[in-house]
């Protein structure tokens, strides 16, 4: 708390100084207020340009550092998929090569809420800058949020959201979940000729890329499609050998299922497995369409057993630390930093596979 207090006696004789108003800093750390760097960071969420967020980071750490570093505590869900893997790689590198003005604080939750919220208190004990963290499910955050925000200390959301009031947190950097499952759905509608029974492998119960996903895809399917029938929807909780085991589970029950939907790739190659050991062809006669882009179902599609996935980029480290500098500067940034998804078909995974950055 010294350090905060220092910092904020600082913004105020600063602020007295240049006879500018300047709100307590508090607030100002949770006042969610446009700025241009903010929809500029909006078009760096792009992997590609992951090089350019690298640069602004640089900048902004080295904005705020002076001779104090910037100090974050990140929550992190677990190791449940590549994806995560991807993103908990993209967090730790970046700290790691920016050493002289960032110290990082960070814990795995092994999937378990009550560790993520344990982080949290002890991050707001160590009276860090900035939270991060990727909430596993979207309730349950209020009361240490609340506490985090007493404290002064801003929360960033990182793919995946909260149900908690605006006030909060101060942002949210990742996907549209919904619209992730929309271009779900007219992917597989195009694979199985618009007409036909499909499962869904949902992911984590609670969780909002579970929940949005399944509500874009759903309402997609239902809106669009009246000759598709979603027969079956489960929890695979994001896992590999949970998507398997549901999916064995539904080809014991439907003998003429046309596609699966699943919201995550991990989920997507556990089905394959399954549909291979049920001596049936997936990408033939299951076609498959999965939410994430990691390097596993590029290589499914270049086999020819995966047909479509819908990218989520995973490589938010930079962008992150990016936000977080600008929040312990004071600067204010959008409530929602969305990232860009694109979709992949088996037809381009050969080609796109070698520059697959995870
Ligand atoms: C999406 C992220 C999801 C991935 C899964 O932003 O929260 O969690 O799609 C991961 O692979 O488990």
């Amino acid at each position: 708390m010294k350090r905060k207090l220092l910092s904020m006696v600082l913004c105020l004789s600063v602020v007295a100084a240049m006879a500018m108003g300047c709100g307590n800093p508090k607030e100002a750390k949770n006042e969610p207020v446009k700025t241009s760097d903010a929809a500029k960071a909006d078009d760096k969420a792009d992997a590609n340009d992951a090089a350019d967020a690298d640069d602004a980071a640089d900048d902004a750490a080295e904005d705020t550092s002076g001779d104090e570093k910037l100090v974050v505590g990140f929550a992190q869900i677990g190791q449940e998929s590549g994806w995560r893997d991807a993103e908990t790689m993209s967090i730790q590198t970046y700290a790691e090569e920016h050493s002289d003005t960032i110290e990082l604080h960070f814990a795995d939750a092994q999937q378990k809420q009550e560790n993520q919220i344990k982080a949290i208190k002890s991050f707001i004990e160590q009276d860090v800058d900035v939270i991060g963290l990727a909430p596993v499910v979207e309730t349950g955050w209020d009361q240490v949020f609340a506490e985090a925000k007493d404290a002064g200390i801003p929360i960033v959301l990182l793919d995946r959201r909260a149900d908690v009031s605006e006030d909060l947190y101060t942002t949210f950097i990742g996907s549209d979940f919904i619209e992730e499952g929309k271009m779900a759905a007219a992917e597989m509608a195009k694979l199985i000729g618009e007409e036909g029974k499909i499962v869904e492998l949902e992911g984590t119960v609670g969780a909002s890329a579970a929940t949005d996903r399944k509500k874009g895809f759903d309402d997609e399917i239902a809106a669009s499609y009246p000759n598709i029938e979603i027969i079956a929807s489960q929890t695979g909780d994001f896992t590999r050998a949970q998507g398997k085991e549901v999916m064995e589970s539904f080809l014991k029950s439907n003998s003429d299922i046309k596609g699966v939907y699943a919201h995550n790739d991990d989920m997507a190659l556990g089905a394959i497995e399954a549909i291979k050991e049920a001596g049936l062809k997936p990408g033939e006669d299951i076609k498959t369409v999965s939410v994430d882009g990691v390097k596993d179902i590029f290589e499914a599609m270049a086999a020819g057993e995966a047909n479509c996935t819908v990218e989520c980029n995973p490589l938010l480290g930079p962008l992150f630390f990016e936000v977080a500098a600008q929040l312990k500067a004071g600067e204010s940034v959008e409530k929602w930093v969305k990232s860009v998804d694109g979709v992949f078909t088996a037809d381009m995974a050969a080609e796109v596979l070698p520059d697959r950055q995870y």
